[in-house]
């Protein structure tokens, strides 16, 4: 699957529209239906069955203990996933030579329980709360009906990269021991939450949006109004030109450019709105800053995590073997901050640095891809990268210690052997 687009973004995106629509219309001809119906049936959950041979096969689908419901709906071969149960780790060697967006099929899948199935026939979302003078219920169709917008952006777990903890510390964060694949930049399409909140005539005194998600533990996460009325937070239903994938939070799901993955409330069904501060066990338990260096908050434990951090990644496997000789080094550097300006590499431990050669499209929130020759001798090596953004925010050396092992993005040493 997936597809190696040309280096031109508009291509690209054109590219992988098309295309969708290509297969839904083929498909829908080959079941004698019309496209809208097929559509409709896959909104409905039928969409493997809708798609028939067209979807890769779902085996190896992540399972509860003693269920049959499944943790994670699409398939997650090993080739693409790392399996934590219902968090599925993005391989980065599957994105080599590959276009700039995470395929649907491949972008990690992080959930707190299970995939919900929605129905969306039944599917309401409802804004309320102290801070809207007219409570709104809208359908998946009004929704739909509003006018749109697309947007290239990644979503990344707040702990991506948590592992490199024990690495530093010699003890492990708790959670999901990510390296560095609970990332992806993918293109979403959907109304701007601000319209929405217009529609429910917003107070000029409301302070905090609270998206809250259909999963069996409501996970659901504040956010100022400031953050909530900026262009890019949206309420998607389209991700990379498909329906919202059912992991991804079919039918429609938070997206909050560059702050941390939780924000991005999948399966939404409620937005609260309100005159006071609003809390959450996501807000003053988890996905704060716990440790040595920070103070409590309360009612939060520690500082409220918001934005994500800059960080890189290589497009190569952890612990990969290569032959002696050159190589084509590929990777990519992200931030939330703005356009990445340098990534710089280190085949020797960090005694010198030399820059890689950066590509566009160079997207402030989605990042940019860049490579390297390497020429590579044999024995047990390691690749570091850093990178900078236009802000001047750089990757550092260290990051201190938090217990639930957040927004680690220090300079990490990518083993690779060499024969
Ligand atoms: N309702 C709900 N929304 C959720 C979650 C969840 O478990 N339930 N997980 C969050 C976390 S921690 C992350 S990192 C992102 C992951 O998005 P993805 O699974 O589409 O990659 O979704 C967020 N939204
Ligand atoms: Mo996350």
């Amino acid at each position: 699957m997936g597809w190696t687009g040309p280096e031109d973004l508009a291509n690209e995106r054109i590219y992988q529209t098309t295309r969708t629509d290509e297969l839904l219309s083929r498909r829908a001809a080959e079941l004698g239906i019309s496209r809208r119906r097929l559509l409709k049936m896959m909104a409905a959950g039928g969409a493997s069955l809708a798609m028939g041979g067209l979807l890769p096969r779902t085996a190896g689908i992540a399972r509860a203990q003693g269920s049959s419901e499944p943790l994670v709906v699409k398939p997650t071969p090993p080739e693409y996933f790392i399996d934590f149960g219902s968090n599925q780790e993005m391989r980065w060697e599957a994105m080599y030579g590959r276009g700039y967006l995470v395929p649907n099929e491949l972008f990690f899948v992080r959930n707190h329980t299970r995939t919900p199935r929605i129905d969306v026939a039944t599917w309401r979302l409802k804004v309320e709360g102290s801070g809207v003078s007219r409570p709104l219920e809208l359908t998946y169709d009004e929704l739909l009906a509003m006018p749109s917008t697309s947007v290239i952006r990644y979503v990344e777990c707040a702990g991506n990269g948590r592992s490199f903890f024990e690495t530093a510390y010699g003890r492990k964060a708790q959670g999901t021991q990510w390296r560095l694949g609970a990332i992806g930049v993918a293109e979403w399409t959907g109304v701007p939450l601000g319209e929405v909140l217009d529609r429910a005539q917003v107070k000029r005194t409301a302070q905090d949006v609270m998206p809250e998600g259909l999963d069996d533990l409501k996970v659901r996460r504040p956010m100022s109004m400031t953050k909530a009325l900026a262009d890019d937070t949206l309420l998607v239903y389209a991700m990379n030109g498909e329906p919202l994938p059912p992991d991804h939070g079919f039918p429609v799901r938070v997206l909050t450019p560059g702050w941390v993955g939780v924000a991005n409330v999948k399966w939404v069904g409620r937005i609260q709105v309100s005159e006071e501060p609003l809390f959450s066990p996501w807000n003053t338990d988890s996905y704060v800053l716990i440790g040595p260096d920070y103070e409590p908050q309360p009612p939060a434990k520690g500082p409220v995590l918001s934005d994500q951090s800059i960080k890189s990644a290589l497009e190569l496997a952890w612990g990969a073997r290569l032959a002696a000789g050159t190589h084509l080094i590929r990777g990519r550097s992200w931030s939330p901050f703005g356009r990445i300006s340098r990534v710089e590499y280190s085949v020797d431990g960090g005694h010198s640095w030399r820059e890689a050669r950066l590509h566009e499209p160079n997207l402030a929130k989605a990042g940019a891809r860049w490579d390297f020759e390497w020429n590579a001798s044999p024995g047990e090596q390691t690749i570091r990268v850093r990178a900078t953004d236009e802000a001047g925010h750089a990757q550092t050396e260290q990051v201190p210690w938090n217990e639930q092992g957040y927004l680690y993005n220090a300079v990490v040493d990518h083993p690779v052997v060499v024969a």
